[in-house]
């Protein structure tokens, strides 16, 4: 007889309106143009997207130099610093920026502080691509980059009363405020956003984990290691209380011995995460529980971007 599991199913999970769309820009590349199409990183930070678009002919490289300039290039859900379309048009080459419009909007944010003559800080972990094309908007120098609290600190600005703040779009919403309010604490006439500039999907999905949190013992995540929005949501699972709180690439990383003597469990999956994955995960309990499954729908999200135009007129 197969032991007794409840499985709490987090809503909203797994694919954002910006992942939809950036993975939709890479298949209709794929139908208006044919094979080879170039994707410049990770279209999304999931090794299972990425294998199934490279399957239909879609080439993963890191930088653009990379790529031949007679074949198109999709520059990933991330955003680029200016200097890549730039060089793109320069190349004379066909690219379609698949860049999700909310970060699209932090890129102008910062654009129109720099206009104002405000020298920018960002919240951000260093060396992630949205962080690298959010900075890349600017001139080197115009935006600092902090990662903690305690970075504040130590910051070195030009002008104390003259500064605007940005944050990376996939942050923790709890470790963010916590860093805004050092923020202001040391410069009071600092300008930003009303909140943060971290997005609907993100804020929704750690919502729900804190929710699902009180009704769990464990907590799976799907997501990758690489996935700055999978990676908080199990740090939100653990300052939960959920002191087993893991991410698994797929069923198969499952630590099952983790899971002994636990009855009730909680799946969610990261902003790149793909429903398949989902599905996977359950089955595989399925085969090793008695298994229940119960929806936890926190919110209702109905937010979708539009494709490009290219796509929706042939030219
Ligand atoms: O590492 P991130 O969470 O920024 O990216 P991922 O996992 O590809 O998620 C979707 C793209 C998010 C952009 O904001
Ligand atoms: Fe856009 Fe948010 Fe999805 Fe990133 S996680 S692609 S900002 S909707």
């Amino acid at each position: 007889m197969k032991p007794a599991l409840t499985l709490y199913l987090a809503a909203p999970r797994g694919f954002c309106a910006g992942v939809d769309r950036a993975v939709k820009i890479v298949e209709m590349s794929l139908e208006k143009w044919g094979a080879p199409v170039y994707v410049r990183h990770e279209i999304v930070h999931n090794k299972f997207v990425v294998d199934t678009l490279a399957a239909k002919g879609a080439v993963f490289v890191e930088e653009l130099d990379e790529c031949p300039v007679d074949r198109p290039v999709i520059f990933s859900a991330h955003g680029v610093p200016k200097t890549v379309p730039a060089e793109a048009e320069r190349r004379n080459m066909i690219y379609v920026d698949a860049t999700c419009p909310l970060v699209s909007k932090v890129h102008l944010e910062a654009e129109r502080h720099a206009e104002e003559g405000l020298q920018i800080i960002m919240i951000g972990h260093r060396g992630h691509p949205e962080v690298i094309g959010t900075m890349g908007q600017l001139p080197e120098g115009e935006v600092l980059l902090i990662e903690t609290a305690a970075d504040v600190a130590t910051l070195e600005v030009r002008d104390p009363d003259k500064l605007a703040w940005i944050t990376q779009t996939t942050l923790s919403v709890d470790d963010t405020a916590e860093v805004v309010a050092a923020l202001q604490a040391r410069f009071p006439s600092l300008v930003g956003p009303g909140k943060d500039d971290i997005c609907y999907a993100t804020t929704n999905r750690q919502a729900a984990v804190k929710i699902l949190a009180e009704k769990i013992e464990a907590l799976l995540v799907i997501g990758a290691p690489n996935s700055s929005n999978s990676k908080r949501l199990v740090e939100v699972g653990r300052n939960a209380g959920c002191a087993v709180s893991h991410l698994v690439e797929r069923a198969s990383e499952i630590k099952w011995d983790a899971l002994e003597g636990i009855t009730r469990v909680g799946l969610t999956a990261g902003a790149s995460a793909p429903e398949v994955l989902v599905d996977e995960v359950i089955e595989a309990f399925r085969d090793r529980y008695d298994l229940t499954v119960e929806l936890v729908e926190t919110a209702k999200e109905r937010i979708e971007f539009k494709t490009p135009r290219i796509f929706r007129h042939d030219t």
